[in-house]
């Protein structure tokens, strides 16, 4: 009996440390723009945008392999964006759903090397 309630704190702690990775979209990342920032955890340098562009887009030359944070709010239609490491939406790329964001990309995640994007859907 003892064993069980113990197995039932532990599985309560579990859901309380998960708590911290539903946290919102940042405050800092406007509706209908997937926002880029130099910096982790949002910050420093933003480059947004706007979420009605199609095909392939360059970023600009100030803002080429800088990204380090992504929050993808593209709202009505949700749409997803895919970014490049090349020109021309060529290389290794990564994919960022409609509500997703993370403010530290890993090197995995392709920190510091997108070139160009463009929306999937
Ligand atoms: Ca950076």
């Amino acid at each position: 009996m003892r064993r069980s309630l113990i197995a039932v704190a532990a599985a309560g702690m579990v859901l309380t440390m998960q708590a911290p990775a539903l946290a919102a979209m940042p405050s800092n990342a406007p509706r209908h723009y997937v926002s880029l920032w130099d910096g982790i955890g949002y910050t420093g340098a933003a480059y947004p945008i706007s979420d009605d562009w199609t095909g392939c887009r360059e970023l600009p030359s100030w803002f080429n392999d800088k990204a380090s944070s992504v929050a993808n709010n593209s709202a009505s239609p949700a749409r997803n964006i895919r970014f490049y490491q090349h020109t021309g939406c060529g290389g290794t790329s990564y994919l960022f759903y409609a509500g997703t964001y993370d403010g530290q990309l890993s090197s995995g995640q392709g920190n510091n090397s997108y070139t160009s994007y463009r929306f999937t859907n």
